[in-house]
């Protein structure tokens, strides 16, 4: 295995993707064929699927509340905390997962740059809130100040991320230069603009690498090492102690 080496110049930016939670028990989107219960998934994950149906899209997302709590972090998501207790303001997680199991696992310096499962918010006031609630039945939540709908605090698709976040990680890339560590973890590579990390990581001259099950050919093109595997048994190694 390619060994990494970290001196006390690096800085470790990590984007980490569904891959990372499977072995914690969550289902991988690609991994369930983009389906679920038979409707794609950008259906019921966009703003236009939530307009149509918005109790179908609560339904889903309830499954999805019930299942993260029921599962816990595993030993790829405690090496990543580990490392961030190593190196501090030297190491920032961008994470596309919504299911807190980074937080649960002791992550501080991270992002949820896809949102976050365990938040709601009304879609006119737009503050986000805590909410583990779940709505399978009608009525649909309202928003008390405005009766506007509450819907899941996610980033769906067509919708911009939060620009605060893609700040922070280019402040990241640019601060970091050649002494960049860019690691991808268990994503396909598919989705836009977390997609496009490695490119801009790679124009600073930084080093990159993806850790991944089954990486793609195309994706995995762009990174300077690649290795193969589950997340869980590669991070803990790939790291030490
Ligand atoms: C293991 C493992 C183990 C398994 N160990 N590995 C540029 C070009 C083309 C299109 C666009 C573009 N820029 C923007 C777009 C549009 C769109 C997009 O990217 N579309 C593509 C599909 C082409 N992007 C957007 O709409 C984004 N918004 C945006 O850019 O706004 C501006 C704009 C809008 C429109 C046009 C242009 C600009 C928003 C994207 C939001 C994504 N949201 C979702 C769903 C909501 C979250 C939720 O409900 O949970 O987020 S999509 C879904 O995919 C989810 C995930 O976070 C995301 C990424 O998936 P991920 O994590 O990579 O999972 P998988 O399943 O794909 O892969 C798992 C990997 O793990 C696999 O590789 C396995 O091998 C591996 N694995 N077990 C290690 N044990
Ligand atoms: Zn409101």
């Amino acid at each position: 295995m390619d060994t990494l080496n970290l001196d006390e110049q690096s800085r470790v930016l990590v984007l980490t993707g569904a891959g990372v939670s499977a072995e914690s028990g969550v289902p991988t989107f690609r991994g369930m064929n983009g389906l679920w219960e038979g409707n794609r998934v950008e259906d019921v994950a966009s703003p236009t699927g939530f307009q149509a149906d918005a109790q179908l899209v609560w339904r889903f997302y309830s499954l999805r509340r019930e299942a993260a709590a029921r599962v816990r972090p595993n030993s790829g998501h405690v090496a990543l905390a580990q490392l961030e207790q190593r190196l501090g303001e030297r190491f920032l997680l961008a994470t596309q997962n919504v299911d807190g199991l980074h937080a649960r696992a002791g992550s501080r310096r991270m992002l949820a740059i896809h949102g976050e499962l365990f938040q709601s918010r009304c879609e006119r006031c737009n503050v986000p809130f805590a909410d583990s609630q779940t709505y399978f039945a009608p009525p649909m939540p309202r928003c008390e100040k405005c009766q506007g709908a509450i819907r899941p605090h996610i980033v769906w698709f067509g919708e911009t991320l939060d620009p605060s976040h893609l700040e922070q990680v280019d402040a990241f890339i640019e601060a970091a230069g050649e002494h960049l560590v860019f690691l991808a973890v268990g994503t396909s590579g598919l989705v836009y603009p977390a997609a496009g990390m490695v490119d801009a990581a790679r124009d600073v001259g930084g080093a990159t690498w993806l850790i991944d099950a089954a990486p793609s050919d195309d994706y995995a093109a762009r990174f300077d090492h690649v290795l193969r595997g589950k997340s869980g048994e590669i991070l803990p190694a790939l790291f030490g102690r």
